[in-house]
Parts: structure tokens; C-alpha cells; sequence
């Protein structure tokens, strides 16, 4: 991307990193959540610093946003890395037995060791953190099948920390997402925006789109599975090939279509349906 578009780091996000900061000292484990449909641009660089020595479990969530054929493709990528990924989805469920049962599995293992040099044996606590919005804490409701944390659309939900007990052996924190405070990387940050992980007050929501339309155009997805650009031309009645020609003006006549000429609108209507998962399933990076 040739001009910055996308700029952040709100003040809440320094907060949430101090706040971070004070709580890894309480913890045993990292379950760190990223977003299926972008791994990679989900990837703290801080990660590594955060952890330590610390036991960490590596959470892709959102698998129901990504074809089945990337999820394979990132998880030989993954076991290549020497890392085991848990895939799952905290809105239905989908996997979220198995983290339960990895993090408890861990607990068991510090348990041992603290039973060997003579202390008392206690719950394992466990951190998730992760950029806002990947699903940190629609993971932690599926964990203990209640809802007992706020999880809504938007980027920045949760704003302090809060501890949750999932029965005897194992302790959750829901903290706030984190970004790293710079990001040379402008498509990384527009694949952020687009995912909805930094809030809308960082970019102009109709230049988000305009390159939303670019990469839908070039999408690649596995045989047999309907191609992006196509259920675009099925959903909103405008063909491809205005697209392909320009997306301003598939972006106008989608408008004209459907809001009324408001291309600001239309924008936002193209964004939300991405996010809510229905243009289909959508890998916006791969390995
Ligand atoms: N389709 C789908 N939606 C999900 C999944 N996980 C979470 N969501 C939805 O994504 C939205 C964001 O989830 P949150 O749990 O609030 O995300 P968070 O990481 O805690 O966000 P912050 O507190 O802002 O950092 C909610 O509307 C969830 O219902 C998933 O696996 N698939
Ligand atoms: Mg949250």
C-alpha cells in the first residue's frame, strides 16, 4: 500500500499493555488467541518477551471464517514451526473442549513439579491474550458455559481485567486486546482493520473497502468452493467485472443499488457482511 491509511494506538491500548504487564507476573500459562483468518498479522511481535518461561498455548479461533483447505495449510505450516495449533470456534464451541483440557494437562505438569519440591498443589492460572477482537473472551464464556464476560462485535470490549474460575484446577484472566504500538506494515494493518481488530476511528471505512474489492478480485479459493468475488456479484447484483476494471465504481454502483448512492454507506454495509462471515469463508493470509 503506497499511503498510510490506517493509524492507531489508542490510549486504551497502553493501558491494556501496562495492565499486561502487571498480570503476566501472576500467571502459569499464555493461551494466546490469534485470528484464523489471519495468523500472521494476529502474531505479537512482543509474544516471545511476554511469555518467557512461561507454558503457552498457541489458539486459532474464528475457524469457521476460513475454508477447511487453509485451515489444513496453516496447521502442517504450524507442526513444520515445532508448534501445535488449536483451532477452534468460541461462538459455537467447536474445539474449545480440547484447549480446555490442553490448559488442565499443563496445570498437571506444574502441579508435579511444585509436588516435588514440597508445595501445595493449586489451580492453574491462565492468561488470554491476544489483539482485541480475535475472541478472547467468547473463548472464556464457551470455557466455563456461561456467559460471564463481555463479548460483542466491536474491537476494545474488554477494558480491565477480570479472573475466571473454571472448576477446580484451572483459573482464566480475560484481559484487554493488545497491538504493538507501531506497524511498519500497512497491509498488515489494513488485513487488522478489515478483521475489525482496531477500531474504526484509526482509517476512512470507504478506502478499507476500495482495497477490500482488490483483494477479493485476486482471491484464490480452494476448488470447488464458490469464489469470493462471486457470491459478491450474487449478494449485491453488481458483476465483476466493474470490479475488475475499478473498485471505485463497483463501489458506486453497489451504492446506487442499494444506499441510495451513499458510497460511505455501501462501505460499511461490504465490511460488516465480510465480518459477519457472509461472503463466506475468506483466508486473508496464507502460509
Ligand atoms: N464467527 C465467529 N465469531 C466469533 C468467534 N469467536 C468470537 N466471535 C465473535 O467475535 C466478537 C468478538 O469477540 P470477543 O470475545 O468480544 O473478542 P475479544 O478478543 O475479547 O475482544 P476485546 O475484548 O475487544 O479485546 C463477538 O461478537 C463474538 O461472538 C468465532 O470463532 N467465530
Ligand atoms: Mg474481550
Amino acid at each position: 500500500m503506497s499511503t498510510q491509511i490506517i493509524q492507531w494506538y489508542p490510549g486504551h491500548i497502553a493501558k491494556a499493555e501496562r495492565q499486561l504487564n502487571l498480570s503476566l507476573a501472576k500467571v502459569d500459562l499464555v493461551i494466546e488467541v490469534r485470528d484464523a483468518r489471519i495468523p500472521r498479522s494476529t502474531s505479537h511481535p512482543c509474544l516471545q518477551k511476554w511469555i518467557k518461561n512461561k507454558k503457552h498455548l498457541l489458539v486459532l479461533n474464528r475457524r469457521d471464517m476460513i475454508h477447511s483447505t487453509s485451515l489444513s495449510a496453516w496447521d502442517n505450516w504450524f507442526r513444520q514451526q515445532g508448534q501445535k495449533a488449536l483451532w477452534c470456534n468460541a461462538k459455537d464451541g467447536t474445539g474449545t473442549k480440547q484447549i480446555k483440557e490442553a490448559a488442565i494437562q499443563l496445570g498437571q505438569e506444574l502441579n508435579d513439579r511444585r509436588k516435588s519440591r514440597g508445595m501445595q498443589q493449586r489451580a492453574v492460572r491462565a492468561l488470554t491474550l491476544g489483539f482485541p477482537n480475535v475472541g478472547k473472551s467468547a473463548l472464556i464464556n464457551r470455557l466455563v458455559n456461561r456467559k460471564v464476560v463481555q463479548s460483542s462485535r466491536r474491537a476494545g470490549v474488554t477494558r480491565s481485567l477480570r479472573w475466571v474460575r473454571v472448576g477446580q484446577q484451572l483459573d482464566l484472566l480475560d484481559a484487554p486486546g493488545v497491538l504493538p504500538s507501531r506497524l511498519e506494515n500497512q497491509e498488515a494493518a489494513l488485513r487488522l482493520a478489515l478483521c475489525d481488530d482496531i477500531g474504526q476511528a484509526s482509517y476512512d471505512v470507504e478506502s478499507v473497502a476500495i482495497r477490500f474489492l482488490r483483494i477479493i478480485e485476486q482471491c484464490e479459493q480452494p476448488r470447488f468452493s464458490i469464489k469470493p468475488c462471486h457470491v459478491l456479484e450474487q449478494r449485491y447484483g453488481i458483476k465483476l467485472k466493474e470490479a475488475k476494471q475499478n473498485a471505485h465504481l463497483w463501489l458506486k454502483s453497489a451504492a446506487d443499488h442499494h444506499t441510495s448512492g451513499n458510497t460511505n454507506r455501501m462501505a460499511q454495509r461490504l465490511l460488516d457482511d465480510f465480518r459477519k462471515n457472509l461472503i463466506g469463508p475468506i483466508s486473508l493470509e496464507l502460509p
